[in-house]
């Protein structure tokens, strides 16, 4: 059995948990406490030095960075549930791409977002940076309408669709707290069907942080 350890609300650690069911693999969840600073204790600084979740344990192997869990899996598991990638290796190729650039470009807007809204105390927000971080990661999502267009119409779910769809899920919570960012209005109609779309599929909900609402 596989210990997938992660912390509730971490768009990674979601990715991970997606994939994990998507595979139907077995798995020992441990949720750990950014809070009570967990994720700095010795023990699991030895499992990733970097102090971040996710982290999965399986046997004798210990592998940290989501995308690369995410490859372990299917390489791991190749006929166990279902896939992650496609098998043709072309295929494959542009899901890594596009996956790579969601780790490289759409996270570091994404995080200058959260660290602006969700991660600043309320008094201190400065709405200027705020709207420049909005507006940034507006552009740095329409690279990515083709391809929202594409797995809609394929009623795709793989690798990329677990990586994607905790970070919008994510922009839309910072929402919540600040609604005149106005991002669901900006959203564009591609976007906007394929996240619908995925919302509605029991993995996506059943693994939702609960404290989201
Ligand atoms: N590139 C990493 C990012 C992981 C990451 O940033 N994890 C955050 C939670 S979303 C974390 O553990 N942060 C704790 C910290 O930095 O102290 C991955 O894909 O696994």
């Amino acid at each position: 059995m596989m210990d997938f350890y992660y912390g509730s609300g971490s768009p990674y650690a979601w990715r991970v948990w997606l994939a994990l069911e998507h595979k139907n693999l077995q798995y020992q969840r441990i949720n750990l406490s950014f809070q009570d600073g967990d994720l700095k204790k010795d023990s699991f600084l030895s499992m990733n030095p970097r102090g971040k979740v996710p982290v999965l344990v399986d046997g004798e192997v210990t592998i940290f960075e989501s995308s690369v869990i995410l490859e372990y899996l299917e390489d791991k598991y190749p006929n166990v549930g279902a896939n992650l990638f496609p098998l043709d290796v072309e295929a494959r190729a542009l899901s890594r791409i596009v996956i790579n650039e969601i780790d490289v470009y759409l996270d570091s807007v994404s995080r200058r977002l959260l660290m602006t809204t969700l991660f600043t105390p309320k008094e201190k927000w400065d709405e200027a940076k705020i709207s420049r971080a909005a507006e940034l990661l507006d552009l740095e999502l329409k690279r990515f309408d083709e391809y929202f267009v594409h797995s809609y119409e394929q009623k795709k779910l793989s690798a990329v669709e677990f990586s994607m769809f905790p970070i919008i899920a994510l922009i839309l919570r910072i929402e919540k707290q600040k609604p005149d960012l106005g991002f669901s209005r900006s959203m564009s109609s591609a976007l906007e069907s394929w996240f619908s779309a995925l919302k509605l599929i029991p993995i996506f909900q059943t693994t939702r942080p609960p404290h989201w609402g």
